[in-house]
């Protein structure tokens, strides 16, 4: 599973993208964009979960696993002339294409005030902000879909338009070309592929497209300290409506507090530090689970003295496919799952426990996976 971090330059993206690795990619003002400026820095981020600390503290395994999501940071997007502009064609932030594979999109938004770092619009107003970006996502998908309906055609890559000489002429499947046109109607009038009312077969249809405003989007505002106390910043109410439309969670967070946190070994500093600016979670952890939630995951537990493992699949999934997860072996030779919830587990202190209480059940291969499942798989091969 995969996300992409986007947002205007200076932002705060790569202090988040650190904060979610634990990378250390340079961040500030002059910075170089590390790494490939096409393919943006790739890393991944470990969800944290109480419940595998917990599973943790009780199986003392040699090793413990969290659930990851791999990150991609891009350099800030510039501004394009907009729809009907001459540049309207979303060429000025040709990198996004490197995320046109990911699973969901964040977005990070600037309301930290600071007289240092300069706004490229000269001023800080996330609303503002919230717009041009999804302008910017809204016009590269737009670009998408002219190129293809183009290729429909048999034209394409004509002068001026940046490609390699005219290219062959796509064939589209039954229902696509429709699909297209609901997508270019909608972005025209400047709304997200989200909001083009395709029905559900036709966003399979366009799935390999990777329209960008067709990804689940989760919304991060990267607040000044000044802010933390009240959890109050300039155009917060009118940011909440928007991310609330286009059905975006928001996580609301100050990066460069979060990485002053981070950068702390003792764990007591931090936990006074976090209690200094009424921090009850970092929000980088909520930002790790937003995600995971947008993208409709959830995780399953293993256990035992080798490892705790969090293992993560689609909300639905069920146990012969989970089990797969682990191994196709498992999965071919799958003949039960013993399985025991995670609060159980928490109420009883033991797996024996929970046997003598009937509590460690026994399912069988069509058994739909709930989060916080532990699962052991019975199998043969
Ligand atoms: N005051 C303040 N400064 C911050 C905060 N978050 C980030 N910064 C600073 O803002 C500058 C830009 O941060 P980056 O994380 O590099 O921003 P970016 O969005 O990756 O920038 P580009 O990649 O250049 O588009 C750095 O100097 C950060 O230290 C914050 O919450 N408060
Ligand atoms: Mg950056």
């Amino acid at each position: 599973m995969q996300i992409g971090i986007v947002g205007l330059p200076m932002a705060g993206k790569t202090t988040v993208f650190n904060l979610l690795t634990g990378m250390g990619a340079p961040a500030g003002p002059g910075a170089d964009f590390p790494g490939n400026r096409d393919e943006g820095t790739i890393g991944m981020a470990k969800v944290p979960d109480e419940r595998i600390d917990y599973l943790h503290n009780m199986f003392k395994p040699r090793k413990t696993t969290y659930a990851q999501i791999r990150v991609t940071d891009l350099p800030g997007l510039v501004r394009s002339a907009g729809v009907k502009g001459d540049n309207a064609r979303g060429q000025a932030n040709m990198f996004l294409k490197s995320i046109q594979g990911v699973d969901a999109v964040v977005h990070v938004i600037r309301a930290f005030p600071s007289p240092d770092i300069p706004h490229m619009d000269g001023s800080v107003d996330p609303v503002r902000d919230f717009d041009a970006v999804n302008m910017e996502l809204i016009l590269s998908d737009l670009e998408i879909v002219y190129k293809a309906l183009e290729r429909v055609n048999g034209g394409g890559g004509g002068a001026g338009r940046g490609a390699a000489g005219p290219r062959k002429k796509i064939k589209l499947e039954p229902g696509q070309l429709e699909a297209l046109e609901k997508c270019r109607v909608a972005l025209e009038a400047e709304k997200p592929v989200r909001d083009a009312s395709l029905t559900g077969e036709e966003f399979l249809l366009l799935k390999g497209f990777g329209f960008l405003t067709a990804k689940p989007l989760v919304t991060v505002i990267n607040m000044g300290e000044e802010h933390l106390k009240t959890g109050d910043y300039p155009g917060r109410a009118e940011l909440r409506l928007r991310a609330a439309n286009a059905r975006s969670p928001l996580v609301e967070l100050s990066a460069r507090i979060e990485a002053e946190i981070a950068s702390l070994d003792d764990e007591d500093d931090q936990a006074a530090f976090m209690q200094d600016f009424g921090i009850s979670e970092p929000g980088i952890s909520k930002l790790a689970r937003a995600c995971y939630d947008a993208l409709g995951l959830i995780s399953f537990f293993t256990v035992g003295e080798d490892e705790v493992k969090a293992w993560t699949i689609k909300n639905g999934t069920t146990a012969k496919a989970a089990a797969g997860k682990i191994h196709s072996d498992i999965e071919r030779g799958f003949i039960r799952a013993e399985v025991a919830g995670f609060d159980d587990l928490k109420r009883h202190g033991s797996i024996a426990a929970l046997k003598e209480k009937g509590l460690y059940r026994l399912e069988g291969k069509d058994y739909v996976v709930a989060d916080g499942d532990i699962i052991n798989f019975r199998f043969n091969v």
